[in-house]
């Protein structure tokens, strides 16, 4: 049975992650749409996938799984010899990337959710933007991006010299602040994380995500 995606169609989120990551094992998969704003995802069949009532969800024929970073790296070691490798084998090699996934839950993930909640989620819902609390999650993200800087000065990627999910969780939401006229991941201040970054945005699966939303490769 071919894989299926439940989420939303919009690439940001956790639900962007999985699906870059779906792209870039090139894996099939059925795309099936939850409508957020019908309440889709709080309905007694859907809180049986996800007790916690979000998206996104996949069901890999009957193995139901939630939490987007757990998803990337199930199908990350599930394919791992398909497609881009995005987990290496070797032990110090993985240890580095669970190090680097910290390091985008704890102190990246953060901070850009603050500053999206604050300023693009509240444009898309009508609300007045709190400018206060959007300039204190740029100067939060700010201390850390300088800390990539230093990380990124030695390796072309947060784990290392490789492409990791380490470097695919950060899809979920950092890609949007451009969109929002903020400009801080490619701050000319910071070569190496703009190097970095820029190499990211280009990604090819990530260009057609983006241009063309989620979508499934089966129906
Ligand atoms: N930690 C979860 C977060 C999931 C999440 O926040 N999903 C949002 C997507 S915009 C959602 O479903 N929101 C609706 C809700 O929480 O009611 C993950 O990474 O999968």
């Amino acid at each position: 049975m071919v894989l299926k995606l439940y989420s939303a169609s919009l690439p940001g989120s956790g639900q962007g992650i999985v699906a870059l990551v779906l792209a870039e094992k090139q894996i099939p998969f059925e795309h099936v749409l939850v409508n957020l704003d019908a309440k889709e995802h709080k309905t007694p069949e859907y809180l049986a996938k996800h007790p916690f009532g979000q998206v996104p969800v996949i069901d890999d024929d009957g193995f139901i799984l939630y939490e987007s970073r757990a998803i990337c790296r199930y199908l990350a070691e599930k394919y791992a010899d398909q497609g881009t490798p995005l987990l290496p084998k070797g032990l110090k090699e993985r240890a580095l990337v669970e190090q680097a996934a910290s390091v985008e839950f704890a102190n990246f993930f953060p901070a850009v959710t603050k500053i999206v909640r604050e300023s693009l989620a509240k444009t898309r819902r009508g609300l007045p933007i709190d400018q206060a609390a959007v300039d204190e999650g740029l100067t939060e993200l700010s201390a850390k991006l300088d800390v990539y800087e230093v990380i990124l000065g030695k390796q072309k990627y947060l784990a290392g010299d490789e492409f990791t999910v380490a470097d695919v969780f950060h899809y979920a939401f950092a890609p949007f602040l451009a969109d929002g006229g903020m400009d801080i991941m490619t701050s000319k201040e910071r070569p190496n994380v703009l190097r970095w970054w820029n190499e990211l945005i280009s990604r090819p699966a990530w260009v057609k995500l983006k241009a063309e939303g989620i979508k499934g490769t089966v129906s």
